[in-house]
């Protein structure tokens, strides 16, 4: 037998694989991790039914009550496995200072011996007793320019039924790729290989050591000892984000952290807005929210909930993908007053992580509604709202997730699954602050945008492992998932302003906003939700020309007049607190400025600490 057909028939591949490299990778990491068994995704719906029947066989997976919500399933993980590890996750670049302070580094060498080479190397039987699943997947429409491929290898079935409602994924991929076609290899592993005879856990993950890993120079993405969102499902944050923001720091173009909606005015003209916030800030509620009745005619469309992928095109202009086809949501909060497109997305199709089980076999959250009688929450554990009053038991997780198609949400854009993108208007930043950051400002320059973009603080959530609800530096939301220096990524967005200037075109607009300013009694201010539209809506109108403002030592925001109030309720004394800009506590926000740019002095733009001092000049005494 010859080599190639040695490496067929270790990956056993199907007859209609024809890419020698990818087959050769497969049988590789396949002979590495020991795994008992290959299949190859072929993204069907007859596939998908097969290997929801059996996670629900092994316990991983139960079916809810298919009359209440069909075709629809809960998974509950372990209790060690259910956010996102950013101190286990690594940008292993040859050099430490291109994956810059605020990633972990390690070296490329060292880390391929921890996961490859090393003795006791962790991938090294890592899927004795487990099948490896070939996931081939496009990030974007298939075929589009803006679009990338990649293949992730994984022996968690949970991870393939998640990639199938996440990503374009299959044949058509393969068939794609041809012989040849380029594409980012991921490597996933549980880390929890079975023994002969050993009965698998209906979560199976290490609960001790936990690798994500990332080698940017190479492209390739490395996981290993969770089963739990983008630690796991390698399309997302490692690729869309941290492999991609390399690609895009190399190409000329930008893979953001950003939601992306399209917005009509009542007189028919679209804006397309791209959003930035931390996880757990409410982009997917942005992303389909729905005007208040008295704002008629103004439409929101949904292309993407979580990350954009940002091209410049022929004209010079930004074009926008949504690399992902599904959501990947936080369930707790969502209810039909706060997020009614989501709700309705959440009838049926849907993977549930971690929320509770009700008695009649449908599911429930914080938030949701009133909670019934009884229920089983995510850790399988009896709970009643008595209890919750109690000892404060939650019954979902609070980084409770929900998987479900872009297709299933009612409020998806015409243009969602269009190759050219859709071009950007206006870039939104906002964090989570209780005090100090105005309800929105636009920035006077691009220099300015990029300030303060890049000196965003928000108050930590539950979307990743830690303390919540400190304030944290989290330029441009991008925090966990750049994947180079933070200051070299400052310069590539300084840089965009040339790149589309010599081209003549206008450059997107900047804002900031905040929805989460509260008051002396601890409650927040702003509404939020449907009511943000407001804001969307002044936002578009300055783009066009049309709306009014105030300058400040930042910026321009709204005076209580330039905002349509109609049918709210909302008085200039509550305005005043969102809106207001104090001196005193933008002094102290500068010096907690300086702390970040201190931290990124090596290879800090001057053109940011030029900004800082500008704007401390022009602050009022
Ligand atoms: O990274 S996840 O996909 O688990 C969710 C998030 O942090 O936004
Ligand atoms: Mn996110």
């Amino acid at each position: 037998m010859n080599q190639p057909n040695q490496a067929r028939e270790r990956a056993q591949a199907p007859a209609h694989v024809h890419h020698a490299r990818l087959i050769d990778w497969v049988a590789r990491i396949a002979a590495l991790t020991e795994a008992a068994n290959v299949r190859w995704c072929d993204g069907s719906e007859a596939e998908y039914q097969d290997l929801c029947a059996q996670l629900v066989a092994a316990g991983t997976f139960k079916r809810l009550d298919p009359a209440k919500r069909p075709n629809s399933f809960l998974a509950c993980s372990d209790p060690s496995d259910v956010a996102r590890v950013e101190d286990r996750t690594f940008i292993c670049s040859q050099e430490r200072d291109d994956a810059g302070p605020t990633n972990n580094w390690t070296d490329p060498a060292e880390m391929r011996r921890v996961l490859q080479t090393g003795d006791d190397a962790l991938f090294k039987g890592a899927m004795r007793g487990r099948t490896l699943y070939v996931i081939p997947f496009s990030m974007g429409p298939l075929g589009s320019n803006i679009a990338h491929i990649g293949v992730e290898l994984s022996d968690s079935p949970y991870v393939a039924v998640n990639m199938k409602l996440m990503t374009r994924m299959g044949r058509a991929v393969l068939d794609l790729l041809g012989t040849d076609g380029d594409f980012v290899p991921c490597v996933h592993s549980v880390g929890a290989p079975l023994q002969p005879g050993q009965t698998d856990v209906p979560w199976p993950c290490n609960p001790t050591t936990k690798y994500i890993v990332h080698y940017p120079e190479t492209q390739e993405i490395w996981s290993y000892g969770s089963g739990y969102g983008g630690n796991a499902l390698l399309g997302k944050k490692c690729f869309a984000l941290r492999i991609a923001s390399t690609m895009g720091r190399d190409q000329g173009w930008l893979a953001e952290h950003m939601l992306i909606l399209g917005v009509t005015n009542p007189q028919g003209r679209k804006f397309h807005v791209a959003a930035a916030f931390p996880s757990a800030c409410g982009k997917t509620n942005f992303a389909m929210l729905i005007p208040p009745p008295a704002l008629a005619g103004w439409k929101v469309t949904t292309i993407g909930d979580d990350i954009a992928w940002i091209k410049p095109g022929q004209d010079g202009r930004l074009y926008a993908i949504n690399p992902e086809a599904g959501y990947f949501g936080v369930a707790p909060g969502t209810n039909a007053e706060t997020n009614p497109n989501c709700m309705r997305s959440l009838e049926r199709d849907v993977i549930f992580t971690n929320v509770a089980l009700t008695d009649d076999g449908d599911v429930w959250w914080e938030g949701m509604g009133p909670a019934p009688q009884h229920l089983i929450d995510w850790q399988g554990r009896d709970w009643t709202p008595q209890l919750a009053a109690e000892t404060g038991a939650k019954a979902a997780h609070p980084n409770a997730r929900f998987t479900v198609a872009a297709t299933n949400n009612p409020a998806l854009d015409a243009a969602w699954d269009d190759a050219a993108g859709v071009p950007i208007d206006a870039f939104i930043f906002g964090g989570r602050r209780s005090t100090t950051v105005p309800l929105v400002t636009e920035a006077r320059t691009w220099r300015d945008g990029v300030y303060m973009a890049a000196t965003m603080g928000s108050e930590t959530t539950a979307a990743a492992v830690g303390k919540q609800g400190v304030v944290r530096r989290d330029p441009f939301a991008m925090l966990p998932f750049c994947g180079y220096n933070m200051s070299d990524y400052f310069r590539h967005w300084l840089g965009i302003e040339h790149r589309l200037q010599s081209s003549g075109s206008s450059l997107p607009r900047i804002f900031c906003v905040n929805w989460f300013r509260k008051g002396a009694d601890g409650k927040f201010i702003w509404p939020g939700y449907g009511d943000n539209a407001r804001v969307l809506k002044w936002i578009v109108e300055r783009v066009e020309g049309r709306a009014d403002g105030e300058g400040h030592f930042f910026g321009i925001s709204p005076r209580f007049s330039d905002i349509d109030w109609s049918g709210m309720d909302f008085d200039e004394a509550r305005f005043a607190k969102i809106i207001d800009a104090d001196a005193d506590a933008w002094r102290d926000e500068l010096v907690l400025h300086d702390e970040l740019l201190n931290k990124l002095a090596l290879r800090l733009p001057a053109e940011i600490r030029a900004t800082r001092q500008a704007i401390e000049a022009a602050l009022p005494t």
